[in-house]
């Protein structure tokens, strides 16, 4: 069975990192080992949220990891939540990283032109760092923008602005970026990526359902990292992981029993499933 690492926050309610990697991973089959940076009583949409930092631990799972001789068919990372958590996870990936093996990096940290509550634009430009280690990097528009030092450049951004953004962020050194949350077109919603080594972009789109959640950018990296483990193309896996994010988000929006801080991705882990031949 292959394995997967994913490092990030472990927020109790709100339905994002983990406690979207733990189960949408694992029912694809995969072994999902864990390293929580954090536990949050909720993520960081609400307020007065609690915050126990686990950085003194990381290290030393780390440290034991070694002595075990474990190792990770893929690496996959998301919110964390300091700099020195970034350099944590820089030591993990020239500990862990081998010819085979996929470093995934979603830098998750803004939406809509805003970092998350606690980030700086010091911390996105740390950001960029740890990105330059990766294969694979999944940021929106708005982490892209400041990984790059750029102003914002919009959601409505155009799909030949998102072409020059791709262009400036494979400076960061990444093999393949990716942005996602790009509008193509009238109810037309999906991801544009450059591959360095085919020197090509590549896009694909879904219906856009009108309503904005958190967590949907982790339930999209968990299901790419999950179909990348099936074998599936990184192509293919970013589409399978467009389709798979698009059906939650509109479960959620016909259910008006949805809770209004994440969407209903369990809902549809049958549907995943099918899309990857289980
Ligand atoms: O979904 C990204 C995310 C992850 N972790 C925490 C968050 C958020 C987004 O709000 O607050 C703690």
């Amino acid at each position: 069975m292959k394995r997967v690492l994913s490092i990030q926050d472990l927020s109790c309610i709100g339905k994002c990192s983990l406690t979207v990697a733990l189960p949408i991973i694992s029912a694809m089959g995969i072994e999902t080992a864990i390293v929580p940076t954090a536990v949050l009583s909720t993520h960081t949409m609400f307020n007065d949220f609690t915050f126990r930092d686990l950085t003194e631990d990381m290290d030393k799972i780390k440290k034991h990891w070694v002595k075990e001789r474990f190792d990770f068919d893929a690496i996959y990372t998301g919110y964390l939540g300091s700099k020195e958590q970034i350099e944590i996870v820089t030591d993990y990936f020239d500990t862990f990283k081998n010819k085979q093996n996929y470093i995934i990096v979603d830098p998750a940290m803004a939406d809509n032109g805003k970092l998350y509550t606690g980030f700086t634009p010091d911390f996105a430009l740390k950001m960029a760092k740890l990105c330059s280690k990766a294969d694979i990097i999944l940021p929106n528009i708005s982490e892209a923008c400041f990984m790059l030092g750029k102003d914002y450049i919009g959601e409505d951004a155009t799909p030949s602005q998102i072409k020059e953004l791709l262009t400036e962020l494979t400076s960061l050194g990444a093999k393949i970026v990716v942005i996602t949350g790009v509008k193509f077109g009238e109810n037309d919603f999906g991801f544009m990526g450059y591959d360095t080594k085919t020197e090509g972009f590549f896009q694909y789109s879904t219906e856009e359902i009108p309503m904005k959640s958190h967590g949907t950018g982790d339930i999209f990296a968990s299901a790419f990292t999950g179909a990348l483990m099936n074998r599936y193309s990184v192509y293919n896996s970013l589409k399978i992981a467009a389709d798979y994010t698009c059906a939650c988000i509109k479960n959620s929006y016909n259910d008006s029993d949805a809770v209004n801080y994440a969407v209903n991705f369990e809902a549809e882990i049958p549907l995943l499933l099918k899309m990857i031949g289980k």
